[in-house]
């Protein structure tokens, strides 16, 4: 078999496509596409919640969150690498994404505006990152598929810590409970969002199905976190900000109202309520971390020439 039907046939197969393999440009292209924005949104995602390092309401808490924003650098590296694989370098997908030229999750351009926030991520975010996540397990891409079983297991836990947050701020004062409410309030929609369009719009998703590089589609992959999350709202005693919610009893599957898509779109191009804050902070992150990537570099020039 020459490379494109052996191709096909290990698709076919459901077996896992490696680095050295054949594989057509538009399936290396748009596993860069896909493997670096979930990388970027890993290392964006750090920021709502580095913002409440400081302020966590416990010492506990602190180092519970501090280890959480710590995996998530390490998810981006997993996913840097996993993207490396195919032929591109991290720093290249950095410079993409400090130009504007390729994105990261829309969710992390909304505010983190108390710790109730926090549990909200955790419960959603993480919740909504994992339902996503284990269908990706499943990925044709064996570096990707690989790299989703560690990060299921470490977004597992930051789902149930997030969710822990919220049961103590819900069995706490009713202050405390409005908190959590309004957190829900904030967090419902933009996490709904991040399962990306509509099928019927979803640019790329008929050939990624194609290609097994999505296992499962948006809309399945939101009714499955819209189904298990309800659940779990009812029992911190939350009600989630949707008065079309409703289960259906025929289709076995709540049914839910409709995202706001211009704001999902706005979000996306650059105009959601963080957006500009969250690349200013990136860039200057990258700008004044120039000296320990230069000091690196020159340790590992020095070792290797004392070792020539
Ligand atoms: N935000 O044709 P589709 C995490 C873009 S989890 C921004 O349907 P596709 C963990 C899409 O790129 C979050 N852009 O695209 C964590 C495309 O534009 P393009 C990251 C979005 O790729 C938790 C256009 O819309 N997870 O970080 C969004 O087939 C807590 C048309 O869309 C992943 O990235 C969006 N929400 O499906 C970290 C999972 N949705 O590229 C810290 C892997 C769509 O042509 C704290 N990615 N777009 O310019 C995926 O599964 C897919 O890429 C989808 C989008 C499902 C996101």
């Amino acid at each position: 078999m020459d490379g494109p039907e052996r191709f096909e046939a290990a698709i076919a197969a459901d077996e896992k496509i490696e680095p050295g393999d054949w594989m057509p440009e538009g399936y290396r292209q748009t596993l860069i596409r896909q493997i670096a924005q979930h990388a970027h949104s890993e290392v964006i995602g750090m920021q709502p919640e580095g913002n409440w390092i400081t302020r966590a309401p416990t010492l506990k808490r602190k180092a519970i969150l501090i280890a959480k924003v710590q995996d998530e650098a390490g998810h981006g590296l997993y996913l840097y690498s996993a993207a490396e694989t195919l032929g591109v370098s991290r720093d290249e997908l950095v410079r993409l994404l400090h130009e504007g030229k390729q994105k990261y999750s829309s969710i992390f351009n909304y505010p983190t505006l108390t710790w109730a926030d926090i549990g909200a991520i955790g419960w959603l975010v993480d919740g909504a990152a994992i339902t996503n996540q284990v269908a990706l397990t499943r990925t044709s891409y064996g570096p990707y598929a690989r790299a989703m079983v560690r990060i299921c297991k470490e977004e597992s836990f930051h789902q149930r810590q997030g969710y822990e947050i919220m049961l103590a701020l819900c069995r706490g004062t009713p202050e405390q409970k409005a908190m959590a409410q309004d957190a829900l309030d904030r967090y419902w929609w933009p996490a709904l969002m991040m399962f990306g369009p509509h099928d019927s719009e979803s640019v790329h998703s008929e050939q990624s199905m194609k290609w097994k590089i999505k296992r499962v589609s948006n809309d399945e992959l939101r009714q499955q976190f819209v189904d298990a999350t309800v659940p779990q709202a009812e029992y911190l005693g939350l009600t989630i900000p949707d008065p079309d919610l409703k289960w259906n009893p025929e289709r076995g599957h709540y049914d839910f109202g409709e995202i706001d898509w211009d704001e999902f779109w706005r979000v996306v191009k650059g105009d959601g309520p963080m957006n500009r804050e969250r690349m200013a902070h990136k860039l200057a992150a990258w700008e004044n971390g120039a000296w320990v990537r230069e000091a690196a570099v020159a340790y590992a020039n020095k070792r290797a020439a004392r070792s020539a």
